[in-house]
Formats: C-alpha cells, sequence, structure tokens
C-alpha cells in the first residue's frame, strides 16, 4: 500500500487550524526553533524488518492479520510509515529472514519509498534448517571450533550481503552465556569469541563499522558472554577504530543509569548507536517512551550534550534503531509511537538551556540544574514534531491518519488473514 500526497495534504489541511495555533505558541518561547525543526526534519530511525509482524512471548503468539510475508512487503510497509512522518527512512535486516534474491530489485525498491539499509544482523543464537553445527551451548564462545567456525562464516555472509544493499555495518548480538555455575570457563569462553570477534572485523569493507550489543541476561541466566557495556567496551577496544559498543535500552540491569552509560561511552567514540525500546522488569521491547519517558529524555540530553561537543552530525553519526516487539497491538501502529516518542525526547533535549545548565553545575546550584532539565521535559513539544513532519511532506498526526485511512483493514485484503511474518 503507497500513499500519494493528495491524501497526505488533504488530511493536513483539514487539521491545520489547531497546529498552527499550538505551533506558533511553542515556537515563539524557543530561541533557534528554525534549527530545531531542522535537526529535527533531518533525524531518521531505522526499522528492523522484525518488527514489522505481530511478536511473541514464550508462552504463546496471538496472529495479526495482514502482515508482511516477503521482504517486499516489509519494506512496503516501512515505506509506508516513512511516507506518513518522514522519521522512518532506513531499514535494518537479519540474516537469514531476509537473505534478498535479487538486491539490486530490492535497493531499487527501498529507494522508491526513500528508504536506506541500516546495520545488517547476523544470527547465531537460534540454529536453522539444515545447519550442520547447533548454537545450543553458544556460538564463538563455543567450545567445539566447527561451531565457532561456522558462526565467523556466518557473520563474514551478513557483510556480503549488507555490501550487496549499501549498507555500512554490521551488528553482533550473541545471546552466548551459561546459565548454570560451573557450565562454563569464562575466560577461555571470552577468548574464543573474541578471536571470532577478530575475524569478522578484519572481514569488513573499508568503510564498514561493527557493532557489539550486550545484553544481561536472557537466554542465559548465569552469565552472558557479553553481558554489559564494560564487557562490549573490552572488546571494541581490542578489536580496533571501527568497532563500537551498541546501547539496547532494554539490555540493562533494573535502574542502570544508561545515560550516564551513554555519556562515557561517547568520551571515548566508542558509542555505536541505540536499539530504541522501553521496558519495566526486563528485555520487555515496549514501544519506546510507553513506561519511562523520562530517562529516555535524559540520555537523549546526554547524547545531544555529547554529540554536540564533538561537532558530530545528529542524524547520521550514530545509529538509531527500533527494537521493539509487539505482541498486543497493530504493529505499524506501535512503530509510529515509538517513532513520536524518540522524536519528542529528542525535540525536549534539543531545546535544554546548555549554557544555564552549565552555569548551574559549576555553581553547584543543584536545584537550579534540576529545574533546567525539567522545564525542558515538561514543554509539550509535539507541535514541533508535528510542523517537522508537516514540513518534510509526512501527516501532522501520523497515526490519526493511519486510523483514518483504516490501514490495516486494507492490509488483511490484499495480504489476507494469516500471513506470518518472519522474525521472533
Ligand atoms: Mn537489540
Amino acid at each position: 500500500m503507497k500513499l500519494n500526497e493528495k491524501i497526505i495534504n488533504d488530511f493536513n489541511k483539514k487539521n491545520i487550524d489547531p497546529h498552527t495555533r499550538a505551533y506558533e505558541f511553542i515556537a515563539a518561547g524557543i530561541k533557534d526553533v528554525e534549527g530545531v525543526i531542522k535537526k529535527l526534519t533531518a533525524f531518521q530511525i531505522a526499522i528492523p524488518s522484525w518488527a514489522l509482524g505481530t511478536g511473541g512471548t514464550r508462552f504463546g503468539r496471538f496472529n495479526g492479520v495482514g502482515e508482511p510475508g516477503t521482504l517486499e512487503q516489509k519494506i512496503e510497509d516501512i515505506g509506508l510509515l516513512h511516507s506518513l512522518n518522514k522519521s522512518s527512512g532506513a531499514i535494518s535486516l537479519h540474516i537469514p529472514w531476509d537473505i534478498p534474491e535479487d538486491a539490486n530489485a530490492i535497493k531499487q525498491l527501498a529507494t522508491s519509498y526513500g528508504l536506506k539499509f541500516d546495520a545488517m544482523n547476523s544470527n547465531t543464537f537460534q540454529d536453522q534448517q539444515d545447519q550442520l553445527n547447533s548454537y545450543k551451548f553458544g556460538s564463538l564462545q563455543h567450545v567445539d571450533k566447527a561451531v565457532r567456525r561456522q558462526a565467523v562464516d556466518h557473520n563474514i555472509e551478513v557483510i556480503k550481503h549488507g555490501e550487496a544493499l549499501g549498507s555500512k555495518s554490521l551488528t553482533v548480538w550473541l545471546a552466548d552465556g551459561s546459565s548454570f555455575p560451573g557450565q562454563l570457563n569464562f575466560r577461555k569462553a571470552w577468548q574464543n569469541t573474541f578471536e571470532g570477534l577478530q575475524e569478522i572485523y578484519a572481514a569488513l569493507p573499508q568503510d564498514w563499522k561493527l557493532f557489539i550489543e550486550y545484553k544481561a541476561f536472557e537466554p542465559n541466566f548465569y552469565s552472558m558472554t557479553v553481558g554489559d557495556w564494560g564487557q562490549s567496551y573490552l572488546y571494541t577496544t581490542k578489536l580496533g577504530p571501527k568497532a563500537y559498543t551498541l546501547v539496547d535500552l532494554g539490555h540493562h540491569l533494573p535502574n542502570a543509569n544508561i545515560e550516564q552509560i551513554v555519556s562515557l561511552l561517547m568520551m571515548e567514540n566508542k558509542l555505536a548507536g541505540f536499539h530504541f525500546n522501553d521496558s519495566k522488569y526486563g528485555d520487555d521491547d515496549l514501544t519506546v517512551g510507553s513506561i519511562n519517558p523520562y530517562q529516555l529524555f535524559l540520555i537523549f540530553n546526554e547524547l545531544v550534550e555529547g554529540m554536540d561537543l564533538k561537532n558530530m552530525n545528529h542524524a547520521t553519526d550514530l545509529a538509531w534503531m527500533i527494537d521493539a516487539s509487539h505482541n498486543v497491538k497493530d504493529p505499524l501502529e506501535d512503530l509510529l509511537q515509538s517513532i513520536q516518542a524518540i522524536m519528542i525526547a529528542y525535540a525536549q533535549a534539543l531545546i535544554v538551556d546548555r549554557n544555564k545548565l552549565q552555569e548551574a553545575q559549576q555553581a553547584n546550584d543543584v536545584t537550579y540544574a534540576q529545574e533546567i532539565l525539567q522545564e525542558a521535559y515538561r514543554t509539550d513539544v509535539r507541535p514541533l514534531v508535528a510542523e517537522a513532519s508537516l514540513r518534510a511532506g509526512g501527516a501532522i498526526q501520523p497515526l490519526q491518519l493511519f486510523r483514518a485511512l483504516n490501514v490495516r483493514e486494507q492490509l488483511r485484503k490484499e495480504r489476507g488473514q494469516k500471513i506470518i511474518a518472519t522474525g521472533l
């Protein structure tokens, strides 16, 4: 399903008056509102191919309807999201779930929707059909060299698929670890993993980056071989300048200070970027901003401060992606909500008065420092996000338009009731 400009323009025309009133009200109080809008317009968040279908839990999965059954349909869905909000102009693929039969045709299709290929993702956490060796006891960490070889070769194959599509990075997330004390020699597991990562790193094209994602627990429950940012940082530092640490918001132990982690990784030029989601208890993969929007704002506050300090391009110098799972909501509606939440947190971070914050910090004025952050956080910046979308050709209210057009019903008619998208 493709939206034409007229549908979006008609919708915007109908809703323009209240928007203009709200926008002018907030714009009057912001120093460089045009600069803020420009940055919001440039900011793009990649959608992973596996987030377009209904996710499951280990207890069950309740099918959605009209889900994308092919890579082409996944691209079509992200194209639809992008036409609605103009902020989701990239797709992140997962191998082997998304192996393109004809890379050029897939590339052309994505370009026709204005989409780029973000990081490629390898999969050594499941066994595929006809796979020679099992990953039951890990992949790169495995005690058996043949399993490690297979995992390294798979990652190199993923790089090749990515090269054909114009991707520039590989994300490695390992489920490796142990579930019981005594199961694993930690040092040997670390060394084996490092050796594998070195081989993968050596296979990177000149202009590629390697992202090492960490996770505190699950599927292994006693130890994870890349369990926290320290372990990831150890790998990425030893590997070299093309290796970076990737932060997934749901991959920490409860109450971890993620904004501090982000700040320090940026200080060391080792932050790859983000997998956005939200959580209350663990790796819940909930809609971004649905549980803890203040944390999301504080993270963006550190990101903006750190990126500006290093003269980085907010939109392109770090990798931005959603990594969520949708068990009870329509995946596309959920993604629209997530993107909106990210844009809101980013806009709030952009309007923090950094000079005043620095003054307050230098003066040990704790109350005022806190006030400055909360002033930005408590500002309703939704009209700024809507204005950015409007100027880029998107909808003022993407979710409302999605509903008004009855998109899911259209997709059900086109694709059918029981298509199961590949993914988790
Ligand atoms: Mn992730």
